[in-house]
């Protein structure tokens, strides 16, 4: 744990940012409220972004994740690989923020943030050359409870300040499960689903002001290259005081919003590589239909929501069995309208066709053909699809070598099945494990 604080601190008083004074260093027995935070090497948070007043991370080349209760950024300079609050070390690199977004369902009040998350596009890319890798939480399940996260900022040293860092403050804290954190003693009912609570119980070590928009995230390092990923887990929102004993740090949850993160980077136009094809046409429809004895008299259209046509059939063959796929967007609904010219639906003399449908490999719906005359429209809409592959932040037990890989995959067929289907937080394991766990049927990999 670390609990040491920095021995020279250039110290800022947070009213006025010109004045700046040189400060006794903050002594390591002082007690009760210091945020309590060590200096953070230069190099071991490339991402992280001093944005004056509050911090970001780079989720892109050119887009910073911040809080939305930090106030518009649009215009103002920022510094990527940030560690000081107005001047460059090595790998820093100024940027400014061109366009600011603040999440339309963000709320605050009540000295509470809901959906407390921003966008910043930066004038121009900055590309990372590091070992260090940020990457974006996309399981709820994740962090348990107890894993040590690691917070960073330039914030107050101590609830109330005055004094702000000067240099980067990282510590590492574990997270606390909503249901803790909703008990009475915490915060109740003021915790939602799209908050993350991290702390000690007896506060110490804590996120403060100053420190809001920056990212909590996991670190795993990989032993044998020496790489590291940091997933981002949360955005410092909002807390009572700093450092209170079960009064911790409250973060916007990053997997809640990951539509809405990614959606709007890609509007504002971001180089994100999942951009290049955004929105994805990532679900798989496949209808098959089987033509009664008239198939001329049987058609029909596929419609976006905005009336487009995705796509069309009319057919001419009797009795046969076509199969059609295409590509749709995640989370968007379409209309399926079949027709038959003649008013008797797809059957002639008591012998009817079918029609089906399917996506991703999941049947939907499948009809035999009497259940129209004319037209029979059909609503068809997707949902998310995770990515198919294994969270990588996934150890069982706690054990690190227990990864989807190393321990779900190693063994006989029988047995991998038999731990994919274990529960594991709020799930099972094949929910984190999709790719390991699909290619033996179970996950959402699976054919
Ligand atoms: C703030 O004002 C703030 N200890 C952020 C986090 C916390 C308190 C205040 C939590 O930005």
């Amino acid at each position: 744990m670390m609990v040491t604080i920095s021995k020279s601190l250039l110290l800022v008083v947070a009213t006025t940012m010109a004045s700046v004074v040189f400060a006794e260093p903050v002594k390591k027995d002082d007690p009760g409220k210091i945020v309590g935070g060590d200096d953070a090497a230069i190099g071991d948070y490339p991402y992280f972004v001093v944005m004056g007043g509050c911090g970001g991370a780079l989720i892109a080349p050119d887009i910073v994740l911040t809080a939305a209760h930090c106030k518009s950024y649009e215009g103002q300079q920022v510094i990527v690989g940030g560690y000081r609050p107005t001047t460059l070390v090595e790998g820093s690199q100024a940027r400014f923020c061109e366009t600011w977004i603040a999440d339309p369902k963000y709320k605050t009040g009540g000295g509470i943030n809901k959906y407390d998350f921003a966008l910043c596009k930066l004038s121009e890319p900055v590309f990372i050359d590091s070992n260090v890798k940020l990457k974006l939480n996309e399981f709820d399940a994740v962090p348990k409870a107890g894993k040590d996260l690691i917070i960073m900022g330039l914030g107050y040293l101590q609830e109330g300040g005055p004094f702000l860092s000067n240099t980067l403050q990282d510590i590492q804290v574990p997270a606390i499960s909503n249901e803790v954190c909703s008990t009475e003693e915490y915060y109740g009912d003021l915790i939602t689903d799209s908050m993350l609570c991290a702390g000690f119980d007896e506060g110490v070590l804590d996120a403060c002001q100053g420190d809001s928009g920056g990212p909590l995230v996991r670190r795993k390092t990989n032993d044998k290259d020496g790489t590291i990923v940091d997933t981002h887990v949360g955005v410092v929102s909002w807390g009572e005081g700093c450092a209170q004993p079960k009064k911790p740090t409250v973060y916007a949850r990053t997997s809640k919003n990951l539509r809405w993160i990614k959606s709007t980077m890609c509007e504002m136009g971001s180089i994100a590589d999942f951009c290049d094809d955004y929105p994805p046409l990532d679900q798989e429809l496949t209808i098959t239909l089987t033509t009664d004895k008239w198939a001329f008299e049987t058609s029909w259209v596929l419609k976006d929501i905005e009336n487009n046509i995705v796509m069309k059939r009319n057919y001419l063959v009797d009795s046969s069995t076509s199969q059609h796929k295409v590509l749709l967007r995640s989370n968007e609904c379409y209309q399926f309208i079949l027709s038959d010219s003649a008013g008797d639906g797809l059957c002639f003399d008591g012998v009817c066709g079918s029609y089906s449908f399917d996506l991703n490999g999941v049947e939907k719906l499948s009809e035999n053909g009497d259940l129209f005359e004319s037209a029979r429209v059909i609503d068809i809409c997707t949902s998310d699809t995770p990515d198919c592959k294994d969270d990588e932040t996934f150890e069982y037990n706690g054990n690190p070598d227990r990864t989807c890989e190393n321990w779900v995959g190693v063994g006989k067929k029988k047995e991998i099945k038999k731990k994919c289907k274990k529960d594991w937080l709020a799930g099972k394991i094949y929910d984190v494990c999709l790719q390991t766990c699909g290619e033996f049927g179970l996950g959402r990999c699976s054919d």
